[in-house]
């Protein structure tokens, strides 16, 4: 089966390793096509980020028709509902996957993420998906997202004592890992703290294979139905549904 997993923002490296981490669990069947939008911001850490995260998300569905399934690679889920509208095939983001995959490890988990700003995106997800009675806490940590690229940064130290502050704090058995491009820290971190900590990346593509392995997709009664025909205006003309 071919995965397609969407880096909303448009830095490279971030795919790369999004890529990578996607590659390193999927099944030996498993085809992981890891791409990021044509246009948008290099990092999404606010609403304003988000919509052009959610647009370019819109792009990428689009232009990779014949996937079997998507990963929406940033803990915003950006554009998830209006994937859903456009593709077949299960849409899966990587915080929705995160809260599933901890709160089927632990009574109670924690979030630890990146820039405080960004701590109410994720509190509104936890919302929306309904996660609010295993969700104990919700901890920023003011790394940037493209501090996260950067080797010579000490983010890794930031997340493992954030985190450690989270399972006391909250009283929480597990950490979600609230950025994509905290993948690689996940193992490591996983080791130090001694309790399961889950990356959305490789949660959303387990969570897929399943989905696909079922035989499932996405449910085109109701609002994730195709989009209604009609003209968009403008900037948007070239994603008018046909
Ligand atoms: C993210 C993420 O996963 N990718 C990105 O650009 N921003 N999340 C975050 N909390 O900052």
């Amino acid at each position: 089966m071919k995965i397609r997993v969407i880096n909303p923002n448009t830095s490279a490296s971030m795919t790369a390793k999004i890529g990578a981490a996607a590659a390193a669990v999927a099944a030996p069947g498993t085809v992981i096509e890891a791409v990021q939008p044509s246009f948008g911001a290099p990092s999404i850490e606010g609403h304003f980020d988000e919509v052009w995260g959610a647009a370019g998300v819109s792009e990428q569905v689009l232009a990779g028709p014949d996937a079997d399934a998507y990963v929406i690679a940033c803990f915003g889920d950006p554009g998830l509902h209006s994937a859903r509208e456009l593709a077949a095939g299960p849409v899966i983001g990587i915080a929705e996957a995160a809260f599933h995959a901890a709160a089927l490890l632990a009574t109670g988990f924690s979030v630890v993420t990146t820039l405080s700003r960004t701590c109410v995106i994720a509190e509104h997800l936890v919302q929306q998906y309904g996660f609010e009675r295993r969700c104990k806490g919700i901890h920023g940590t003011d790394i940037a997202v493209l501090e996260l690229e950067d080797p010579a940064s000490d983010a890794f130290r930031r997340i493992l004592a954030a985190a450690e502050h989270a399972l006391v704090h909250d009283r929480s058995g597990a950490i979600v890992l609230g950025c994509a491009g905290m993948a690689d820290l996940c193992e490591a971190l996983q080791q130090r703290l001694g309790v399961p900590v889950i990356d959305g990346v490789a949660a959303a593509v387990k969570l897929a294979e399943a989905l696909v392995g079922l035989g499932l997709k996405t449910s085109k009664r109701g609002d994730y139905a195709a989009p209604l025909p009609k003209v968009f205006a403008g900037l948007a003309a070239p994603f008018s549904p046909k």
